[in-house]
């Protein structure tokens, strides 16, 4: 396994890099069409070059660079790295198949990507804020949002579900790439204000691609903006393979920028801590913005209304389960630390808890009034809105007729 700290924090490489050339020239010979689509391609069997502190085998890698980040973590809070992984994967799954059951309208599951969420939301600190997609349930869970809290919005009883002051943890956006730029609005008032603290915005690799993330990054480089870009490659924008993203290594896009850029592997909970502390620190030291690409999977399907088995071979997930993030912590708790069978026991009865209470509270969830969607538009009402709440009070009255008709 290569380990290898970003070509943008020590300029090895020419702009745009190796990839980027490639892809540059043979996209501009139109007879070498079938080369540069190869080109783009992975070789099978390779591995990228990230930061990697813990292998998929539980093995740690020693790194100077990042083990300063880590340092002196306890057994307990490696366990508590671990339990928050369970705890998540646990919530996740009894999300999806509340979505099976029809309890939900759909869901956008985290399966695999438990290390990339845990280990940077982890690294944040109470005052930072965070800026998530839709995805980000490990994250929200470090931040202290109650799971259930995360469902209303999916079983559609709420617009969001929490008050996102409350844990500095922003609603989800759907609309990818925006929160990038609320990030960087943010950021840029965090250091006006003089505040020592930082902001996160999640994304993925498909977002990447988005105007939105490239005004973000433009922004906030040239405003020198306290904020980390986490970007999650879990190789797939929907059915969208992240070849068709970019013809160079996403972390290498922020060279472009003006700011350091990173991949580690997002599979791997230590290194995502550590990477993910390095670049708040920056941020908080006046440095400005970094980029972290935390290569990793998505293991399930883009949401509960997608089939990936229409677009991806079971290879692919079959070679990732090996580097599950989860099975690789327990190997090096259960072979480097104290952790007993007990610990993993007790673990397994609370994580069963968390999924029954997921259920009951789902399921004892209120229907809401239907007005609820026409309030918090403005702060001080308007007359459209007005309009609007009274043609839907006329459709509501139009079903009683029916129904008043129906009865006699
Ligand atoms: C602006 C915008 N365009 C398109 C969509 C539809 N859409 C929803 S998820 C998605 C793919 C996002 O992929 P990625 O950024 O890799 O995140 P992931 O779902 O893999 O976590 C798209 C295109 C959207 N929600 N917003
Ligand atoms: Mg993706």
């Amino acid at each position: 396994m290569t380990v290898e700290s970003t070509a943008a924090r020590k300029p090895r490489r020419s702009a745009g890099g190796k990839a980027g050339t490639t892809g540059t020239k043979s996209s501009t010979t139109g007879t070498k069409r079938t080369t540069s689509r190869t080109a783009a391609k992975k070789a099978p069997g390779t591995e990228p070059e990230l930061i990697q502190l813990l292998t998929p085998e539980g093995k740690r890698i020693k790194n100077a660079e990042y083990d300063p980040y880590i340092a002196g973590i306890t057994p307990e809070e490696l366990r508590g790295l671990y339990r928050d992984m369970v705890l998540t994967r646990r919530f996740d799954a009894e999300a999806t198949v509340l979505q099976r059951q029809g309890e939900l309208g759909l869901w956008a599951s985290l399966l695999g990507q438990e290390a990339a969420q845990i280990g940077s939301g982890r690294a944040v600190t109470d005052d930072d804020y965070i800026f998530p997609t839709y995805r980000e349930h490990g994250v929200a869970w470090c931040r202290g949002v109650d799971p259930t809290n995360l469902l209303g919005m999916f079983r559609g009883v709420n617009n969001g579900g929490w008050d996102p002051n409350s844990n500095n943890f922003h609603l989800y956006t759907i609309v990818i790439g925006s929160q990038t730029l609320h990030a960087t609005g943010y950021a840029m008032g965090v250091a006006k204000d003089g505040a020592n603290s930082a902001v996160i915005a999640y994304f993925g690799d498909g977002a990447s691609s988005q105007g939105d993330v490239a005004e973000a990054f433009t922004f906030s480089a040239v405003y020198n903006a306290p904020v980390v870009f986490f970007c999650q490659n879990n190789q797939w924008a929907i059915s969208e393979p992240t070849e068709k993203q970019t013809r160079v290594p996403l972390y290498q896009r922020a060279q472009g920028f003006g700011f350091p850029g990173v991949r580690v592997d997002g599979n791997d909970v230590l290194a995502c801590l550590a990477v993910t502390k390095w670049a708040l620190e920056r941020a908080r030291n006046g440095e400005g913005p970094t980029l972290v690409e935390a290569y990793t999977y998505r293991m399930g399907a883009h949401t509960t209304n997608d089939d990936p088995t229409r677009y991806r071979h079971d290879d692919e997930r079959a070679a990732w389960e090996a580097k599950d993030p989860i099975a690789r912590l327990r190997s090096y708790l259960q072979s480097q630390t104290d952790t007993d069978e007990g610990f993993f026991a007790e673990l397994e009865t609370e994580s069963e808890a968390l999924g029954r209470r997921v259920r009951e509270v789902v399921r004892s969830m209120p229907d809401p009034d239907h007005f609820a969607i026409f309030e918090n538009v403005y702060a001080d009402g308007h007359a459209l809105v007005d309009e609007e709440r009274a043609q839907f009070a006329a459709y509501q009255e139009s079903f009683a007729d029916v129904e008043e008709g129906t009865q006699r």
